[in-house]
């Protein structure tokens, strides 16, 4: 179910288009339990497709990148929630009818459910479960065998003390209330000598792999569950995009505020949001069945998944492993933005071109280059740099190449960032002659960053705010009146945005009520919209270009307008089928 909006706003780059040339890198050797990895079917036993059969048009788009991924996959039917006979959605605990989900949440639950049902009934020892849009990188195998060596440092026994782990909060992580143990990240380039696994190669002691999603935290002292808390950091990965194509539904976003330029990290699952690809053992599939498929539909499939993870709302704890950035993502090919989503409203818009976020070589933007045996892989860079040059909106040149703005229909809340601005100045407000704005314009509510990361020499604090304001480095005028174009057209976007959410949330208001269960927090469920047209001239305070893109520290809590991370109800896009 769509109950919340994400709308990108994007300005064209202006520096060249060029293909992304770039020479591939042969697999490094393996251990021989990594060696599966290298099959058909990724290590796993199978691999699950999910989506409605009608769909045709993703069918034929997942055979074809998986046949170029020499990926053996096979479909399984889901089913539009309303196809569903109302007896055969379980009901264990008497409710009204206005506290069922919506048939878009039941639809995607029972479509999960069938592809679990199947690695049940065939008793698959793994099973990797994808839905009918994502992408992957070229080089999934060795992501996956990266993958791999994390989980396997992460949950394997030591070697030389087979009775303990690196992780010491791994099986089981101190409770809520006890002192904070702090747990220090283990190093991909350094990993513990492990005993190597028998039963899979991701190890002996997983439940769940969430390795597509749009989101998760990494877990911490305060957050639901008693989540082993250990961290592999893959620094200097070269599948991970540039920090500034990042983006996730959760915040904050630690792994691009906190770590390096090309991180990965493997760690527990903490708030996962989308179950865009995942697998699962055949012990957790009928643990799936007992406590998903068999109990109330009370929450979307992803949320229950994130419960069943962390062991909260009634579920047991299970162990589930999961990586950021993820390592499938939805693609979107050309075309109406309705063909989206069967369940969600995208609107009428027109996708003029086809892409993928966060997947630096994928393999659906590179069909043509994989077609003809070529090895010169587009970079999702010059992919998002010619879809930019393909008409979209201009903004602010090269000041602003991108915003978003994320809106929370279940918390009455919005929030925007640009995304993509230089890596030379923060943004600032001028006046008409240049000088800078320093009464409070942009930064009424923020507190002092103190980033110390250099970048921005030559700038200057606000005396009264004690906010950090920085100049260009060039100073030109050009340069100046970029900037304030770029707030301009910000500001007025902000109007369009809060006029375009008001007008969703009518619409959406009827749905919600079916939606909203009778379990969710009272605070959630009477969100303050009305007040929102007179909020507007607070949002412009909330646009902080900086945070984002200079690696700084995050700036806590001042860059929030709510507490921001989707709550266990929180609903954001629901994109299966
Ligand atoms: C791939 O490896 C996994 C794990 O060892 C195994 O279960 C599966 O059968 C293999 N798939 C193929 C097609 O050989
Ligand atoms: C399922 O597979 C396991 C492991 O291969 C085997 O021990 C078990 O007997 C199988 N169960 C059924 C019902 O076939
Ligand atoms: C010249 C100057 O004051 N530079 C400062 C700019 O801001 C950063 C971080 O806020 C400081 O580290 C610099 O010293």
């Amino acid at each position: 179910m769509a109950s919340s909006v994400m709308l990108f706003f994007k300005a064209q780059v202006l520096s060249g288009v060029v293909p992304g040339v770039t020479s591939f890198l042969p697999p490094s050797s393996s251990p021989g339990w990594a060696e599966d990895i290298n099959n058909a079917t990724l290590g796993f036993q199978k691999v699950f497709v999910v989506g409605l059969p009608s769909r045709t048009d993703r069918r034929d788009g997942m055979l074809l990148q998986a046949s170029l991924s020499d990926v053996d996959i096979e479909f399984v039917d889901g089913i539009l929630g309303k196809d569903i006979n109302e007896k055969a959605i379980p009901q264990t605990k008497k409710k009204d009818e206005n506290q069922r989900m919506g048939l878009p949440v039941i639809g995607s639950w029972r479509a999960h459910m069938n592809a679990i049902h199947e690695v049940v009934r065939r008793n698959l020892s793994s099973a990797l479960i994808l839905e009918d849009d994502v992408d992957w990188d070229v080089r999934i195998r060795e992501q996956l065998r990266d993958f791999a060596f994390s989980t396997n440092a992460l949950t394997q026994p030591l070697r030389a003390t087979p009775s303990s782990y690196s992780d010491p909060t791994f099986p089981t992580a101190p409770s809520d209330d006890s002192p904070a143990v702090s747990v220090a990240d283990i190093s991909f380039h350094h990993l513990p000598a492990i005993l190597p696994p028998r039963f899979s190669p991701y190890g002996d002691n997983w439940d769940v792999l969430w390795i597509g999603h749009c989101g998760m935290h990494f877990p911490a002292a305060g957050r639901p569950g008693a989540v082993p808390r250990g961290r592999v950091i893959h620094s200097d990965d070269v599948t991970v995009p540039e920090r500034r194509y990042l983006w996730t539904l959760n915040d904050p976003f630690t792994l691009k505020d906190q770590y390096p330029e090309h991180t990965r990290a493997a760690h527990h699952v903490q708030e996962g949001v989308c179950t865009l690809g995942y697998a699962v053992t055949q012990k957790a599939a009928r643990q799936i069945l007992h406590e998903i498929a068999l109990r109330d539909v009370s929450d979307a499939f992803d949320i229950t998944m994130r419960f069943f993870c962390e062991g909260v709302r009634g579920h047991r704890r299970h162990t589930c492993l999961t990586v950021q950035p993820a390592l499938f993502h939805h693609h979107r090919p050309a075309g109406p933005a309705k063909a989206l989503s069967d369940i969600g409203d995208h609107g009428d818009e027109f996708r003029e071109t086809a892409s993928t976020d966060m997947v630096r070589w994928s393999v659906r933007m590179n069909a043509d280059v994989l077609l003809e045996g070529r090895r010169d892989f587009w970079d999702v860079i010059d992919l998002i740099q010619g879809a930019n040059a393909n008409g979209m909106v201009q903004l602010g040149r090269q000041f602003l190449s991108a915003a978003y703005l994320m809106a929370s229909y279940d918390t009455g809340k919005f929030q925007m960032r640009m995304a993509n601005p230089t890596n030379d100045q923060n943004l600032v407000a001028v006046t008409e002659k240049g000088f800078e704005v320093t009464d409070n314009f942009c930064a009424a509510d923020k507190t002092p960053t103190d980033s110390g990361t250099g970048g921005n020499a030559g700038n200057q604090t606000d005396p009264k705010t004690g906010t950090p304001v920085a100049r260009s480095k060039s100073g030109t005028p050009g340069v100046i009146s970029g900037v304030v174009i770029a707030v301009l057209a910000i500001v007025s976007l902000i109007g369009i945005a809060t006029w375009f959410f008001l007008k969703r949330r009518k619409a959406a208001v009827a749905g919600r009520k079916a939606a909203v269960a009778g379990s969710q927090d009272p605070s959630r469920t009477s969100p303050h919209y009305d007040a929102l047209p007179s909020q507007t001239k607070d949002v412009h305070m909330q646009v902080y270009p900086k945070p984002e893109l200079q690696g700084s520290s995050p700036d806590p809590s001042s860059h929030q307008i709510s507490p921001q991370a989707p709550g266990p109800h929180s609903n954001y896009r629901y994109e299966l089928a």
